[in-house]
């Protein structure tokens, strides 16, 4: 494994060097929100190699015991269950456990969080969040219940770990089965206990865009013995013997393959949390005292794989929108991403069904309009974040000056395309 590499970018001085007033970008090619980390190639290969001479492909092979064996130890729990991806993990977590009628949600995640729900008919009913930690809001949650919900989802979005304590003690209290969508969570900590053991279960994903990844894949963790053996029969048709299913199953199952790019990355993933700290690090030492720049901190108390550089835009004081900032990024090459924009409740088929969901969830709304998130991980450089942020600096300082250049240009272009043609 080895950070990208290191080519110095000349800095953009003035706003007439931005792209977004026809100079060149800052960056020649595209820099990415989601780049995959890779481990050392060669063990990834020679595992490939033995798959190839073993001519065991898929079906329960060594690497993916072996590749649940290492997640299971390293989340401190007892079963682990490697899934296709983590779609498909929460799928069959939900059935498993025996979801049914209403389940509360965050509107303030990845979509699949809410479509592994509605997949099966099962309401997601979306709750607002905590705007500092930008998880489930527990009393909000409590708020939601009705004789329908069977359940509670919770995302550990970021990586930034839920409130564990209140949502265990609602569910309890109200007979509520307790599921984590952790698919950011692997590698981080809740009141120094890992991420992995919580709840009813936990699901983490291994797309190629997380910090750990197995090419596509995602698993289902617990204590629980009598649901892992549900899981891992529902993942496999429900074969409970060769030509025998007690009930309903589907296919879930890893291939040998993501588990050997899944156990390549594994032996490197304390190079890859090192990278994405010292990142992470140094966007906040860049973008200290930006006016309307927030950077979201982790618990430097807790374990934590810092994937997610998540800033907050406060259009107060950058005078121009997340949005236009995001379309300066850009233009000069650096692809940041606005997840989870809109919310789910905003998306189809959810916005139909619940026109009036966004009433009820004033704090994801705003947040929506509010997040920017920065390329890391081993596929950035050091210089790269340094120009990243000098150009945010840039922008953000000349925030007045670039929104008035940005009303005239717009209403240039409206007296264009108003006026006759000759
Ligand atoms: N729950 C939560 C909270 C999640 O965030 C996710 C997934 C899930 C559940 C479901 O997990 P899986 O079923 O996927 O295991 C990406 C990922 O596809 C998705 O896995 C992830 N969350 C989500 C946050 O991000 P997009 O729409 O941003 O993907 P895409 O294709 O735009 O990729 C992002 C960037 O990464 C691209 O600009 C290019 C770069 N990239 C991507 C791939 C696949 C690469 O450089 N190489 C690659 O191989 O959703």
């Amino acid at each position: 494994m080895s950070k990208a590499e290191h080519i110095p970018q000349p800095a953009k001085m003035s706003v007439d060097d931005l792209a977004l007033f026809w100079a060149q970008p800052a960056f020649a090619e595209p820099l990415h929100v989601g780049r995959p980390n890779i481990g050392d190639r060669r063990k990834f290969e020679a595992r490939i190699g033995d798959i190839l001479d073993r001519r065991w492909l898929t079906n329960g092979g060594p690497y993916v015991a072996e590749f649940e064996r290492r997640i299971a130890e390293l989340a401190g729990v007892e079963h682990c269950i490697a899934m296709c991806n983590a779609t498909i993990a929460l799928e069959i977590a939900i059935r498993a456990l025996g979801m049914t009628g209403e389940v509360i949600v965050p509107s303030f995640t990845f979509v699949a969080t809410a479509h592994a729900l509605q997949w099966q008919e099962i309401t997601p009913v979306f709750c607002d969040i905590d705007p500092l930690t930008h998880t489930l809001d527990p009393a909000k949650v409590e708020e939601l219940i009705t004789p329908k919900t069977t359940g509670i989802i919770a995302v550990h979005l970021w990586g930034q770990t839920c409130n564990i304590d209140a949502l265990s003690e609602v569910a309890g209290r109200r007979g509520l089965k307790l599921l984590f969508d952790s698919a950011h969570a692997i590698g981080c900590s809740y009141q120094g206990r890992l991420i992995g053991s919580f709840g009813d279960a936990e699901v983490f994903s291994f797309h190629a865009t997380k910090f750990l990844n197995s090419l596509e894949g995602g698993a289902i963790v617990t204590n629980n013995a009598e649901l892992a053996t549900r899981v891992r029969l529902m993942k496999n048709f429900g074969f409970t013997y060769y030509d025998r299913t007690d009930f309903i199953g589907t296919n879930g199952k890893m291939n040998e393959i993501s588990a050997a790019m899944g156990l390549t990355n594994l032996d490197s993933i304390d190079d890859f949390i090192a990278v994405n700290r010292g990142n992470h690090k140094r966007y906040s030492e860049k973008l200290a005292n930006l006016a309307g720049v927030t950077l979201l901190t982790y618990d430097e108390k807790e374990k934590c794989n810092y994937q997610y550089v998540v800033l907050e835009i406060d259009q107060t004081k950058t005078i121009l929108s997340r949005d236009q900032l995001m379309e300066i990024l850009h233009k000069e090459n650096v692809l940041a991403r606005r997840y989870f924009y809109p919310g789910c409740h905003l998306m189809e088929p959810y916005r139909s069904y619940f026109p009036h969901a966004g009433l009820l969830l004033p704090e994801t709304e705003s947040l929506t309009n509010r997040v920017l998130c920065l390329p890391t991980g081993t596929g950035v450089n050091d210089s790269q974040i340094d120009l990243i942020c000098q150009l945010l600096r840039l922008v953000v300082e000349n925030g007045s000056g670039i929104a008035a250049r940005l009303t005239s240009q717009k209403s240039a272009e409206l007296n264009d395309s108003a006026a006759p043609a000759a």
